[in-house]
């Protein structure tokens, strides 16, 4: 593996030839599709043949960005390029794209595990679609109303509406670039944080009910069982942004959602507030992130779970 600067980056995009897929991550947020859509489209303006493959099912709430590239939610057949957008770890691809080649990765993760020929991270921009909005300028593509909708989708989603302590100067110089192309942007912003779908409205209405606070009320958990889901009746859940619930709650540092993964493991999406780097906890289990949010994956039942959890929290709240 080799880290390379942006303009590295950007040539060897353009030396690109045959089939490029741009591949997303797995329970894939607006950053990742956003991302993904914006460099195939930059990709195809540059007469690439190049399409967006997914790690996972496209989410229903970004569906203005759906049809405007050729999308595989399989890796199909013959030869082709992978391109990574957003992808910090193995953990984070699913069974089948995990076993791919990678060529480049383009990411903004702390620390990126992805095995890969090339490797460009900027771990000081908000989201990954900052990183593709430079890129996208380097290849000399202009940036037309779609490639504007997806980037702004990406950057809005992972600064959390230019909330977020990631968010700088650049991050708003990059939106306000996005937001002169007369993109509706109003109505993303809409579709990222203020839809929720009937499921996800039934799931919060159980998140709320079964939030547990431990260290002193400093971690707060929401411990979803395959049980829990069961007994409310949700056999689709879908999670949407509720673990960002947690960490509302006053005197919480840490907020920590545990949902199923498989009939051994448990998914934790991290939540922190101030002072603690969670991507450092996530580590400690395989995962990663950033330093306010971060995810890895845990073998046990929910009780040896939430113990190894808070016995790791514990060190450093
Ligand atoms: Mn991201």
């Amino acid at each position: 593996m080799k880290t390379v600067t942006i303009n590295k980056a950007k040539e060897l995009l353009l030396a690109l030839g045959g089939e490029i897929l741009v591949l997303t991550h797995a329970h894939p947020d607006g950053d990742t599709i956003g991302s993904g859509v914006a460099l195939t489209l930059a990709l195809n303006k540059l007469g690439k043949n190049a399409s967006l493959l997914l790690s996972d099912k496209f989410p229903r709430r970004f569906s203005y960005l759906w049809g405007k590239v050729k999308i595989y939610d399989k890796v199909p057949e013959g030869e082709y390029t992978v391109v990574a957008v957003d992808v910090p770890s193995p953990q984070q691809l699913s069974e089948e794209t995990r076993g791919l080649d990678i060529h480049l990765v383009l990411d903004h993760h702390l620390q990126n595990t992805v095995e890969c020929e090339y490797k460009y991270i900027d771990a000081t921009r908000a989201a990954a679609g900052e990183i593709i909005f430079r890129v996208i300028k380097l290849l000399g593509v202009e940036l037309d109303e779609d490639i504007a909708s997806a980037l702004y989708t990406a950057i809005s989603s992972d600064s959390g509406g230019f909330v977020f302590s990631s968010t700088d100067g650049d991050t708003m110089r990059a939106a306000a670039e996005l937001i002169d192309t007369g993109i509706d942007f109003a109505d993303i912003n809409r579709c990222i944080f203020d839809t929720v779908s009937e499921a996800q409205f039934e799931l919060q209405k159980l998140a709320y009910s079964i939030l547990e606070r431990h260290l002193d009320g400093k971690a707060a958990i929401l411990p979803f069982t395959n049980e829990v889901l069961e007994k409310a009746g949700i056999d689709q859940p879908e999670y949407g942004d509720v673990a960002q619930f947690p960490r509302r709650l006053e005197g919480v540092e840490v907020g920590m959602t545990i949902r199923p993964k498989d009939e051994w493991s448990y998914r934790v999406s991290f939540r922190s507030n101030k002072y603690l780097n969670v991507s450092q906890i996530a580590e400690t289990f395989g995962g990663g992130g950033h330093y306010f949010a971060a995810a890895c994956v845990i073998e046990g039942t929910i009780d040896e779970v939430k113990e190894k959890l808070l016995r790791e929290v514990e060190k450093y709240i």
